[in-house]
């Protein structure tokens, strides 16, 4: 493993101004996706719709550091034969990859899941490192509701987690380690927090056991945030403090980024909390987004499978990953989205 290489690309992930995008959508999922749109997922959809994305050129120059790709769009090609992988290295952007293989239910807990895809995993890292990706993701999915998480899910999810990362060093690729705490429960932002300082204490418990190098890796985590049932909802300013003052007691300082998940939030509410943590400053590593739907509800929309409204998609995309590249700088200001609407 070369360390300072992978250190740099982690720090490059979190670059000033610069954020993930996260495409990596599963069959399932995208399919969801185009249904809300009503969009056919067929394999030529997904293909159009991507290469509109990462046709963005000044978008992905100026904003995207990285793009989280699934396994069919690794592989895929744009409609005139580039390589979809060839489009974001071209934008300057660097490829990576969804590793993990989805959930399935853990035993002798019910309601709670276990990220699973280690098996052959060093082999699959190598074919994706060939093909151009530089990073990998794997995320692990714990919800919060009367008598779970249980320790047990919280531990087998870490330990997943670490033995992924592990994989991906010896395999010259930063791992994401995405521990997500679910926001769709209607416990309070302290039951929040409390949750996810468990999981965080305990996944980087697993990550120093299985020597993963803090250097070469970049955490996604969820904010510390009420459930979207919840009657009181935090404010932007309370999600902001108590996201800081969690992770500062989570996370080491020899991370060099964290990239946060959206969880589910709106796309402008993603903006302003990620802008209120940087502006709070004086944080030991870079704080940046890896949205998936706050990135992308707002282009898909717009594009809704008509190639007419590829430009239409392209600007919406763009504004977004515009205001959230500001947001990673503390430089956002909600006067922004009213003056592009
Ligand atoms: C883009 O969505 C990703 C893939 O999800 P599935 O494997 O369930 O299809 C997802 O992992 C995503 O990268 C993260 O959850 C962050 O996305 P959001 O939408 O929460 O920002």
């Amino acid at each position: 493993m070369n360390l300072a290489e992978l250190n740099k690309v982690a720090v490059a992930m979190v670059a000033p101004g610069k954020g993930i995008l996260a495409a990596d959508e599963s069959s399932g999922t995208i399919k969801k996706r185009f249904d809300a749109i009503k969009v056919e997922s067929t394999e030529d959809n997904r293909r159009d719709y991507r290469e509109m994305l990462f046709r963005s050129t000044d978008a992905m120059s100026k904003y995207i550091s990285g793009v989280i790709l699934y396994d069919e769009t690794i592989w895929q090609n744009a409609k005139d034969g580039t390589p979809l992988v060839k489009l974001i290295e071209q934008a300057g952007s660097i490829p990576g990859i969804k590793v993990d293989e989805g959930t399935q239910a853990l035993p002798q807990c019910p309601g709670e899941l276990v990220t699973v895809g280690l098996d052959k995993l060093a082999e699959r890292l190598k074919k994706y490192y060939e093909r151009g990706a530089r990073f990998a993701k794997w995320r692990a999915v714990i919800d919060i509701g009367a008598g779970i998480p249980t320790m047990t899910a919280i531990s087998v999810n870490a330990h997943a987690l670490a033995r992924y990362a592990a994989l991906c060093q010896a395999a010259q690729i930063v791992p994401i380690v995405e521990p997500e705490v679910l926001m769709d429960g209607d416990h309070d932002i302290d039951r929040c927090y409390e949750v996810t300082q468990r999981v965080l204490n305990k996944t980087f418990q697993e990550l120093r056991v299985q020597r993963v190098e803090l250097e070469g890796m970049v955490l996604k985590p969820n904010m510390a945030i009420s459930g979207k049932k919840c009657p009181k909802q935090a404010s932007v300013a309370e999600v902001a403090e108590k996201t800081v003052r969690m992770l500062k007691a989570c996370v080491p300082a020899a991370v060099p980024g964290i990239a946060f998940l959206s969880g589910g939030q709106s796309d402008e509410e993603a903006t302003a909390h990620l802008d209120a943590m940087n502006k709070i400053g004086n944080l030991p590593w870079k704080l940046t987004f890896s949205y998936g739907r706050a990135l992308q509800a707002a282009p898909q929309k717009a594009w809704s499978g008509k190639s007419e409204n590829v430009a239409a998609g392209q600007r919406a995309f763009a504004h977004r990953a515009h205001m959230n590249g500001l947001a990673s700088k503390g430089a956002w200001e909600s006067g922004l989205e009213k003056k592009a609407a």
